[in-house]
């Protein structure tokens, strides 16, 4: 397994990220917890944080990592599946900031560094499930946006949450050129309670080591019960706002992508059925095998309860 060094941290702070790994086996072999994921910095003593397997995680067989890596949707890097693996390794990671503003307390520019601090990372087994129709399960390493929302100590007027992925042609060829796609920056948002619902995290890696720029290098938001395009990658700037926000989707085709975006079988897609999907890697084509989809994408346990008197044909 490649492992690359998390940006904007030494080499010689990294040994902890070997220490994960290896106590990752003992979780293999069935110890219960273990797994350890370290972020330090450079001016305090290295930090060891107890990345736990989480309770959220599901039992389903993983997708493999070679296809979680390949097959992926990134527009800012070009719209077909292979474009962000080709394309991607163009972005410059390190350093990384994001913005936190809007209505809060206390509004701040964090660093990655300053951002992983506090935090302990948590391996997360979730699906993941495209509006397209096909499914992963993939093993994020990633802790609460809760956490990191509460730092900022939201205002009583704040109801949404707003983010940004980065604008920077000379390294996303997805954002130059005639064609584009999108109009920029690709754009999301969720309720303050989906923001804050334990369910909700920011990846900061996958498969045991740092996300590849394909996959939303360096932190990346997952929403596991909603369909994919909710869960935006290499994220600059996270705003509290009081209206619901505008999402790139939404913009680009109201009719067909709302604002809430939760799996829903019972909704389709105006060019197509939601009810069923293609689990990446279980064959394609002819011989491609359809689960059915699941409401909530399966944790509706979880957070059902979060739209009660909600119309989720309405508010699709
Ligand atoms: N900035 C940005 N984030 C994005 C997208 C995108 O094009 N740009 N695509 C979304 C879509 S449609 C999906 S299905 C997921 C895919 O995540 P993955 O490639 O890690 O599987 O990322 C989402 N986040
Ligand atoms: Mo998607």
């Amino acid at each position: 397994m490649l492992i690359r060094k998390p940006p904007d941290i030494p080499a010689s702070e990294i040994t902890p990220l070997n220490t994960y790994l290896r106590r990752r086996d003992l979780l293999a072999r069935g110890a219960a917890l273990a797994a350890l994921a370290a972020v330090s910095s450079r001016s305090t003593r290295a930090a060891l944080l107890e990345a736990k397997k989480s309770p959220f995680s599901t039992n389903e067989t993983q997708t493999r990592q070679a296809d979680a890596t390949s097959y992926n949707n990134f527009y800012e890097f070009g719209t077909d599946k292979a474009d962000p693996a080709a394309n991607a390794g163009s972005l410059k990671i390190a350093p990384w900031s994001v913005k936190i503003d809007g209505l809060v307390a206390k509004p701040a520019t964090y660093t990655l560094e300053d951002i992983l601090k506090p935090v302990a990372l948590e391996e997360r087994i979730y699906r993941l499930r495209c509006v397209e129709g096909w499914s992963m399960v993939i093993p994020w390493i990633g802790f609460p946006l809760a956490e990191l929302l509460a730092r900022v100590e939201p205002l009583g007027s704040a109801k949404y949450v707003a983010f940004e992925t980065l604008v920077r042609p000379d390294e996303m060829p997805g954002q130059r050129g005639l064609f584009q796609p999108l109009p920029w920056p690709y754009r999301e948002g969720l309720r303050l309670d989906e923001a804050m619902h334990p369910l909700t995290i920011l990846a900061t890696g996958m498969y045991g080591a740092t996300l590849p720029n394909q996959n939303g290098a360096p932190l990346r938001l997952v929403v596991p019960w909603k369909y994919g395009f909710k869960s935006i990658k290499s994220i600059v700037r996270i705003s509290l706002v009081e209206k619901q926000p505008p999402t790139t989707w939404q913009a680009l085709q109201d009719e067909e992508y709302g604002f809430y975006s939760n799996v829903n079988p019972e909704v389709d897609h105006p060019r197509w059925s939601q009810a069923t999907e293609r689990r990446i890697g279980e064959g394609s084509g002819l011989f491609a095998k359809r689960r059915p989809t699941l409401m909530f994408n399966g944790y509706g346990d979880q957070v059902a309860q979060l739209y009660a008197g909600l119309d989720l044909r309405a508010n699709f």
